[in-house]
């Protein structure tokens, strides 16, 4: 044999061991879809791998700005009122962000949530956002008006398209507007066109066929990326579901998503006198399938999943918290669970002092596999992640 072809065979061997190699690597990677993530986003989405195998965070709509019986008193939350400590994640809203509104459709004013984003920020807890937006083609619809085949006509309409992208410069603008003390951008969740497996939205399953929705997402992400966006991690969240491929059938693709996930209403029909009546097991079993299904394909795709709405109205079960959320939450590699905001006396989801279910949500509180901001803070979610052991590199020539 020539110089010339041993010198050749070496060298394809060589490129197809580092380029095997390489791939690899990439696969066992964690990263978030958009490769223009920042750096902080970078080291949120492995760190909340990370935390996952652990255990799981506990989130709370609004937290910050309101609960029972008060209103932007600094510092305040019902669920550090409950037990010294914030919740890990906390829920924030954009509707009425698109019509140019200074407050959400909650009466949030959206300047007081950018600061409030930012005390979560700075405590090391993470930030999700949804977006209950209103109608592009008519804009004095709400959300909830299900207009049919509003996202098919939006594709059809480029007056109504010009519409909706100015609304998505104006999440873009806002999003990009979270800055923390160096200047960086607050990496958040963003959830946008969510429980789309029910039909109570305009995006819901029976007002769009699965491929306008797909198409819609898809152009809401790329949007929102091609404005710089690149401090999101893009959570697909569906309301019930019944198997593996109900799930996907609207999901917008690999490239298109970070966090799988679902959202689940505990509606129990419970006599409000029985203080302690035996745990739900239709909800506990049904909840726990669908957690299920999204920790498969976490796994299968390397992403994360969570739990990204629940919430038992008024929480009339003294031990729902130790009974109901943790068989549904415990090992189960999710990144978060949270319930909805605290509203009103007729309105509410998270305990607060005195509440029929504060001394159960302690138990959860103290448990080493459910994380609060004190957790998470010691985690320090946005820093590089701590370097695993590096494995001994194969020597050439290896098997
Ligand atoms: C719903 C209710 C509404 C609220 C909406 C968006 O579940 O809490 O009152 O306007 O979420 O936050």
């Amino acid at each position: 044999m020539s110089r010339i072809v041993v010198a050749f065979m070496l060298a394809s061997c060589f490129l197809q061991v580092s380029c095997s190699r390489k791939m690899q690597f990439a696969a066992s990677k964690s990263l978030p879809v958009n490769l223009q993530a920042t750096q902080e986003t970078r080291h949120l989405y492995a760190n909340l791998k990370q935390l996952s195998k652990k255990g799981v965070m506990f989130g709370h709509q609004d937290d910050l700005a309101y609960g029972l019986g008060w209103k932007y008193e600094e510092g305040r939350s019902d669920i550090k009122d409950v037990v010294g400590d914030y919740p890990a994640v906390v829920g924030w809203d954009l509707g009425h962000l698109e019509l140019g509104s200074t407050m959400n459709l909650d009466s949030v004013p959206f300047d007081q949530m950018r600061g409030f984003a930012r005390q979560v920020y700075e405590r090391g807890g993470l930030n999700t956002f949804s977006w209950h937006l209103n109608n592009p083609l008519d804009p004095a619809k709400t959300s909830w008006d299900p207009m049919d085949s509003t996202i098919q006509r939006l594709f059809s309409d480029p007056a109504a398209l010009k519409v909706y992208d100015g609304w998505l410069d104006k999440v873009a603008d806002y999003l990009t507007s979270l800055k923390g003390p160096n200047g960086e951008l607050i990496p958040v969740v963003f959830r946008p066109l969510h429980e789309h497996t029910g039909s109570w939205f305009w995006w819901g399953r029976n007002h769009v066929s699965p491929e306008d929705y797909k198409k819609m997402w898809r152009y809401t992400v790329k949007h929102l990326r091609d404005k710089g966006a690149n401090n999101i991690l893009i959570a697909y969240s569906t309301d019930r579901f019944t198997s593996r491929e109900d799930y996907l059938e609207r999901y917008p693709g690999d490239d298109y998503v970070d966090v799988l996930g679902f959202d689940l209403y505990h509606r129990p029909r419970i006599d409000s006198t029985d203080t302690s009546p035996a745990p739900d097991t239709a909800f506990i079993r049904d909840a726990r399938r669908m957690v299920e299904t999204v920790r498969q394909l976490g796994q299968e795709k390397n992403k994360l999943w969570a739990f990204t709405e629940t919430g038992l109205g008024n929480l009339p079960l003294a031990n729902w918290w130790t009974s109901t959320v943790l068989p549904v939450v415990q090992d189960a590699g999710l990144s978060y669970v949270l319930v909805w905001r605290n509203a009103n006396n007729s309105h509410y989801f998270a305990p607060f002092p005195g509440q029929k279910s504060a001394e159960d949500f302690k138990n959860l509180y103290n448990r080493p596999d459910v994380f609060f901001m004190k957790d998470v803070q010691a985690a320090d979610i946005y820093s590089a992640p701590p370097k695993g052991k590096q494995k001994k590199p194969v020597a050439l020539g290896d098997n």
